[in-house]
């Protein structure tokens, strides 16, 4: 329902997005007496989780941090069911959350936000939404996610095809019956490897087009009993200070061997163990240099291929699952339930289109550069996002002196600790670009931001502080910082969209803070307690004094 004709349209904040992020800085403000008007463009909560349901969509982070920690309370209340929930029961935990907390009253739901200007004489930022409304408020916090703004491939003669269109990303809300469909699945990302199975199970044919072959690891998803619930939270407190003192906000027993400096045969016992405990273990716990030394990642790429050639019976299927040609790990690894086991049923087929690409649709299927034709019902498209920046690009922003965000960010995005732009005063993006976000489990990247957020404005308040304002050479020497770390590692090696690959015409530049969420929270903390170094604070009267 939308209340907007009551609310206010002056406030403190003015908060973008009901996902995760947008709904902890919602209590957060809330609590600490700020108001607020918050704009969601879908009809509920969940961002990417209200958005993404697919048929097999899941969380690839498991279910007991994979969730908010601020409240004792939303944990011992909420049960989740299974190692790692899907998307049904994600959305049905972030509803719990903001009915729990009241949240709904306060947003406009189907509302998006058109444009916003920061206005340099009151310091506030005028936001114009969809509706009609314009909104002032003294901080602007974009919550928007990172995988929000769906890359829709403009492939030729799309518009031609007769048959059904679907996007992983935007999925309609009712369930799609594939049955007796031939069925194309464009994108072979996390999205097109979770639907793969049920795509398959439903359509009588399915045809994936794959243009980059993914390094998949099982998942091993299984239900929670009563026990390990309890183990869990027993172990509550540990767990979350290994949480926090980790670079991916996972706890998990970070490796010290570096894959080279133990036998073949110890190496393989290390994967065989990992491999069957399943999930981003066996990637982020088996050795300590698979992403900054070629020869490492040599092992686990072979590792998996290996796999992938045990587990798919036909071998000319199995070699173009194996055709990778990026390091394991410098794409977002992706985790899975039978998605290699899939390619053993009869009516299911891969086509690689690495060298032979797509040239058309037609009304009757998709044709390729040789002139190979598939005949299709249905085209689903994994195929990804404008990652990280599209959708607060999107937004329409302009900062000081009228600056677009979009010419500011036009050879890549910039930001002081990936928090706030210089020249966009009072301004803060929460899992932006130049954060760890997703490099990390994204609860607890979300949680850091909006703390780290909701203090600054509270400091601001306390000091009579109007405006906050990133200045330009530490945001210079923290986009440098980024490409340097970025640098150290294999992860430029790969075309994805961490670098902003996978989008025609994005400047190729590293996404995320490299370093660790650990490290990141260190710097932020020691930033705040030096007076919030980095950035000018500045307040009317300190203006009127000097004047
Ligand atoms: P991804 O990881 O971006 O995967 C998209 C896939 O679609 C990937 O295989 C792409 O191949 C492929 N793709 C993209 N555009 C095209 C075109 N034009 N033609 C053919 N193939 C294409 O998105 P996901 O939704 O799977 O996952 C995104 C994240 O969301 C996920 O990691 C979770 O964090 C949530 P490419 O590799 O670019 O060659």
């Amino acid at each position: 329902m939308n209340h907007s004709h009551k609310r206010s349209t002056e406030v403190d904040a003015v908060i973008v997005g009901a996902g995760f992020s947008g709904l902890y800085m919602l209590h957060r403000l809330r609590e600490l007496g700020f108001t607020t008007r918050m704009f969601e463009a879908a009809d509920g909560v969940g961002g990417a989780w209200y958005w993404n349901r697919y048929p097999g969509a899941r969380c690839d982070s498991e279910s007991h941090y994979y969730c908010y920690s601020f409240s004792d309370e939303v944990r011992k209340e909420w049960k989740w069911s299974c190692r790692y929930p899907a998307q049904p029961e994600i959305l049905g935990y972030l509803n719990f959350v903001a009915d729990r907390l009241d949240l709904k009253k306060d947003i406009d739901f189907g509302t998006r936000v058109t444009a916003g200007t920061f206005d340099e004489d009151t310091h506030d930022w005028v936001v114009e939404t969809n509706g009609g409304e314009t909104v002032r408020a003294r901080f602007l916090i974009t919550a928007v996610g990172n995988t929000s703004a769906p890359s829709k491939p403009a492939i030729q003669g799309l518009d031609d095809f007769a048959g059904k269109i679907y996007y992983t990303a935007s999925w309609p809300h009712e369930k799609i019956d594939f049955s007796g469909q031939r069925v194309g699945l464009i994108g072979t990302g996390s999205s097109g490897i979770q639907c793969t199975p049920h795509l398959a199970a439903e359509a009588d044919r399915l045809t994936v087009f794959q243009r980059t072959a993914n390094y998949s690891v099982p998942a091993r998803n299984h239900l929670l009993t009563d026990a390990m619930r309890l183990e869990q939270e027993e172990k509550h407190q540990d767990l979350r200070r290994k949480t926090l003192a980790s670079p991916i906000g996972m706890p998990f027993d970070l490796p010290q061997l570096s894959a080279l400096e133990v036998s073949a045969e110890d190496r393989k016992r290390r994967y065989d163990e990992l491999w069957a405990g399943g999930g981003f273990r066996f990637m982020f716990t088996s050795f300590n240099d698979l992403t900054v030394d070629l020869k490492a990642n040599d092992t686990i790429a072979e590792y998996i291929g290996a796999k992938i050639r045990d587990t798919v019976r036909d071998p000319a299927t199995a070699e173009v699952l194996c055709d990778f040609n990026h390091p394991a790990g410098t794409k977002r690894p992706p985790i899975d339930t039978d998605y290699y086991e899939t390619f053993n049923r009869d009516n299911v087929n891969v086509v690689s289109i690495r060298t032979n690409p797509i040239r058309e649709i037609m009304a009757d299927g998709i044709i390729l550069q040789d002139n190979e034709r598939y005949e299709l019902d249905t085209i689903v498209f994994a195929t990804g996002f404008d990652a990280v920046t599209g959708s607060i690009l999107n937004m329409n922003l302009r900062g000081k002196g009228g600056e677009a965000l979009r010419d500011k960010w036009d050879r890549g995005p910039r930001a002081y600790l990936g928090l706030s732009p210089a020249g966009f005063p009072n301004m803060f993006m929460v899992t932006g670009p130049g954060s760890p976000s997703i490099l990390a489990n994204f609860p607890v990247c979300i949680e850091q931001h909006v703390d780290w957020i909701a203090e600054c404005m509270v400091h601001m308040r306390e000091n009579g502080i109007d405006e906050i304002e990133a200045l330009p050479e530490p945001e210079d020497a923290w986009a440098k910082m980024i490409a340097e770390e970025a640098n150290k590692t294999l992860l430029p090696l790969a075309n994805s969209w961490y670098m902003g690959a996978n989008i025609p015409g994005k400047p190729r530049v590293f996404l995320a803070y490299p370093s660790g969420v650990h490290a990141y929270t260190v710097i932020c903390d020691d930033v705040a307690k030096r007076g919030y170094e980095g950035f000018a604070l500045r307040s009317r009267k300190m203006a009127e004094a000097v004047s």
